[in-house]
């Protein structure tokens, strides 16, 4: 049987809702028996048949008001009840049992290690009992587990703890109840041993909220960053947002089996262990800051999420947008704004543009799904994000602010939609919308080209902008959005800011693009200026302008938007990279251009802030630059890659080696200068792998290094400029850390990015390495996943090989774990974009998957499509 898709448009409101839900859970890690008593109400006269969903349990028995009841159907993923006879209230109470050691699926009820948990979101709910497992249902959960003492101590669920108490068998049990209506998708339960961090948070109301972090026994040492982060993310959330917290105890626990980053699990937040454990030896500079905004973003959830939940999964941006939105403002009132904007940008246009470019294209509410976790995307998320934040710019953060006390206000305890967002921030602000909703229903990634015009003798100046989405994969006709354009203008030779004016008017450096083509014209322009144009980046938008080089090194030196200057060097590294590829493709010689030279020169030259200059010199990455073209020659732009990093290196070896000295920090420390100065030293690093120099510093700074950003940073530069003292690093790490899972993952991503030719083959050979666990998604991830999508050079290996890896893996991961597999196999359905060998070995690679008979429906929906 096919798979069958959903649609947005057949949305109904359920026929039936459960308001109650008792859980008695006899828990064990080989057979776990649950029952479930519903209290179920009728909503629509004439509802005679209820439908249940579920599946992957044993189904043992049904009572209907407290007698059993047969007059059911069942199949594959649901249970039929017939309830004709039946008044409007009811009770069901339905028995299951299950075996969560044998769940590799990670979603549902699994092991994870020694302990026993949850992941119920989207739709694993139904994998531990029969429930209207759907986002508009909102019942009240009461949870008792019972489950032996010794094996598990800790027996946690959602909400207040109420009772507990101890068997005479060697088991225990636990009683939870959670006061607030929730969807099944926030369920959790957590059993197991662990170490128990705790502590608390007056709120500003002036109640105590215990806190609790429970980590594997031993990593407590691990566990107090995370904490930290924790508190101030509720901090920020009652200055910033008015939200304050509503339980009187907020519980994380970390796994190291996860398929995601973490859940935001009702009182229960469920993490990967990689977001929650750090301390110096073990955790970069970015593990620390991921931590913090994984953290952040879960507890946010609280109020954009939880207590507002989603009324069906087409909504999912209307939390995950908004939530991220909220965490970028969180990281970014904490550290640096511009580095947080710049980080975020890279990754939409890496990932999101390359989505947006795929078979899997759709908007950010999407409209039509076959397996709703595929629609955790980039898209969803990041681009959802960038549409808050466009509301944002429009509205501004007062107006902002009056729209989501409205929002909710009006949908507070409910399952809302994102339209019921998009009107409180109309209505609360007086803007007119209704051109912006597009954004929520159209996908693909809008083009701005831009020209310009300079009336010297009347001081005019106009800019000429068109707007042009071109269609995806979901959908050919695409409309005019409206897309606030943020510009500057400063003067070519003063270097002056040039006021905005017309008609002796100050006018918002916001330009409200609604047309295919417009002209904005500006008054009192005494010099010619070179246009700043999508400042801070204010819409998720390619930009077309034709800026010359001269104009690029003026912005770089003289705008005042630190987005756009770090933007102005990323078109002359594109540019640079652009001709060096047409060169390599004529078998011309490569050339390292003055210009290019000249504006890092400057940047070397006046380094005032070191963050912004480490992001400013750390070369694209390789799918950075990819994403520049329509036709991607792989090979082609790794070597050119390769080539500039080596004629940067050569042509500026004094001024990397100078700031690598300059910015030695003292012990480490988490904060923002010394992060900074690591930063910009360890790019230094990189570069300078490459020269002369490079063998004896790396292998200094290796073994000089106190902690895991610079110990990282030296393996890493050993390996991409393939050191001699490679190997003797990479054993020397393996020794030291092959018992840590969560390190290993970054020994096992060097592995598989490494240069080497025969790089395949290692990671081939990895996959038995005691450290590596199929079963671990971060395992998984670590290794094949960073071969396949960042080590484009090897995954596409004309021979086909990197292909046949992925696919053989896919196969594998296809019973054990198809969540993981359907984000493991996105580089391949992006076939579209490489030449027609490439191509016919690709598509070979997914008839495969596609002629196996039980292929999971998360990697069927995304081969259908490429196939199609
Ligand atoms: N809401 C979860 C993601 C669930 C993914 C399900 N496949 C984490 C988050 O976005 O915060
Ligand atoms: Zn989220």
């Amino acid at each position: 049987m096919q798979p069958k898709a959903k649609f947005r448009k057949d949305y109904r409101a359920p026929e039936f809702t459960i308001t109650d839900i008792s859980l008695d859970i006899q828990l064990d890690a080989d057979r776990t028996f649950v029952t479930s008593t519903l209290k179920v109400e009728r909503k629509v006269e004439g509802a005679t048949h209820l439908r249940l969903d579920g599946h992957s349990f044993d189904f043992l028995s049904l009572k209907l008001n407290g007698e059993p009841y047969s007059n059911v159907e069942k199949d594959n993923e649901s249970l039929t009840i017939d309830v004709s006879a039946v008044a409007d209230q009811f009770e069901l109470q339905i028995e299951t049992g299950l075996n969560p050691a044998q769940n590799t699926s990670l979603q549902g009820l699994y092991q994870s290690g020694d302990a026993i948990c949850t992941q119920c979101e989207a739709e694993g709910f139904r994998q531990i009992t029969y429930m209207l497992d759907r986002p508009d249902v909102l019942a009240k959960y009461r949870t008792k587990i019972t489950a032996n003492k010794a094996k598990y101590p800790f027996l946690l669920s959602n909400g207040n703890r109420i009772a507990q108490g101890d068997l005479t068998d060697g088991r225990h049990w636990v009683e939870w109840e959670d006061p607030f209506f929730k969807p099944s998708y926030l369920f959790a339960l957590v059993a197991g041993d662990f170490d128990l961090l705790t502590d608390y948070f007056i709120t500003k109301s002036g109640r105590k909220v215990a806190l609790e972090i429970y980590v594997d026994r031993g990593n407590l040492d691990r566990a107090s960053w995370a904490m930290e982060s924790l508190k101030r993310s509720m901090k920020w959330d009652e200055e910033r947002f008015g939200l304050e917290y509503d339980l009187d105890i907020y519980m994380i626990v970390a796994v190291d089996f996860f398929n995601m980053g973490a859940m935001e699990n009702k009182g229960l937040n469920i993490f990967n262990s990689k977001f929650v454990l750090a301390k110096p030896e073990t955790a970069t500079d970015t593990d620390y800051l991921d931590i913090e905004s994984v953290i952040a973003h879960e507890y946010f959830h609280n109020w954009t999420g939880n207590r507002i939940t989603c009324r069906d999964w087409f909504q999912l941006s209307l939390k995950e947008g908004l939530t991220v939105f909220r965490d970028q403002e969180f990281t970014s009132d904490l550290w640096s704004r511009p580095a947080k904007r710049i980080e975020d940008v890279r990754l939409l246009r890496a990932v999101q543009f390359a989505e947006d470019a795929s078979p899997m294209a759709h908007p950010i509410r999407p409209e039509k799904v076959i397996e709703m976790n595929n629609f955790y995307t980039v898209t969803v998320y990041e681009k959802g994000a960038e549409v808050i934040r466009m509301l944002h710019t429009l509205l501004g953060e007062e107006k902002f602010q009056q729209g989501m006390q409205l929002y909710i206000q009006e949908n507070d305890g409910k399952a809302a939609t994102c339209e019921d967002f998009v009107s409180a921030m109309e209505r609360a602000s007086g803007i007119d919308l209704t051109q912006f909703r597009r954004w929520y229903s159209q996908s693909g990634t809008p083009e701005l080209t831009v020209s310009d015009e300079y009336d010297a003798a009347r001081q005019i100046y106009r800019l000429h902008v068109t707007q042009h989405t071109p269609s995806t994969a979901d959908q050919l006709e695409k409309l005019n959005l409206h897309i606030p354009l943020k510009v500057a203008l400063i003067g070519e030779t003063s270097g002056q800011k040039i006021p905005l004016i017309y008609q002796n008017e100050s006018i918002n450096e916001i330009l409200n693009v609604t047309q295919e083509q417009q002209t904005f014209e500006f008054h009192h322009v005494n010099e010619r200026p070179v246009p700043a144009l999508l400042g801070d980046f204010s819409a998720p938008v390619r930009l077309d302008f034709d800026y010359s080089a001269e104009q690029l090194i003026a912005l770089l030196k003289f705008a005042d938007n630190d987005f756009i200057r770090w933007d102005a060097i990323q078109t002359l590294f594109n540019n640079e990279l652009k001709e060096n590829l047409a060169r390599l493709q004529q078998g011309e010689l490569l050339q390292f251009s003055e210009k290019f030279a000249d504006a890092l020169a400057m940047l070397l030259n006046n380094v005032t802030d070191p963050q912004l200059t480490a992001l400013m010199l750390t070369l694209p990455k390789e799918t950075e630059f990819a994403e520049l073209f329509k036709n991607i020659d792989p090979i082609g732009i790794a070597k050119v890659r390769e080539y500039l990093l080596e004629s940067i290196a050569a042509h500026f070896e004094t001024n990397f080696v100078q700031l690598y000295h300059i910015n030695e920090c003292g012990a480490y420390q988490v904060n923002a200068e010394d992060i900074a100065k690591r930063a910009l030293r360890n790019v230094c690093l990189s570069y300078l792998a490459f020269t002369d120099r490079g063998e004896e510093l790396v292998k200094a700074h290796y073994f000089a290094a106190d902690n895991m950003t610079d110990t990282l940073a030296a393996l890493s530069a050993a390996t991409k400029a393939e050191l001699e003292c490679r190997d003797e690093l990479l054993a020397d790490f393996e020794e030291k850390w092959h018992q840590d899972g969560l390190v290993m993952d970054k020994w096992f991503a060097l592995q598989a990015t490494r240069p080497d030719e025969n790089v395949l083959e290692i990671v081939q050979g990895l996959l038995e390495h005691r450290s590596f666990n199929i079963n671990n998604p971060n395992r998984i991830r670590s290794l094949v996943g960073s071969f396949a999508s960042q080590n484009p050079k090897a995954f596409h290996n004309a021979d086909g090989s990197g292909y046949r890896f992925l696919v053989d893996m896919l196969i594998k991961l296809n019973e054990s774990n198809p969540q993981v597999a359907s984000r493991l196999i996105e580089p391949l359905i992006k076939l579209s974009r490489y030449d027609n060998q490439r191509q016919t070995l690709m598509k070979r690679g997914l008839e495969r998957l596609k002629n196996l008979d039980n292929l999971a429906r998360d990697l069927f929906e995304k081969v259908e499509k490429v196939l199609q």
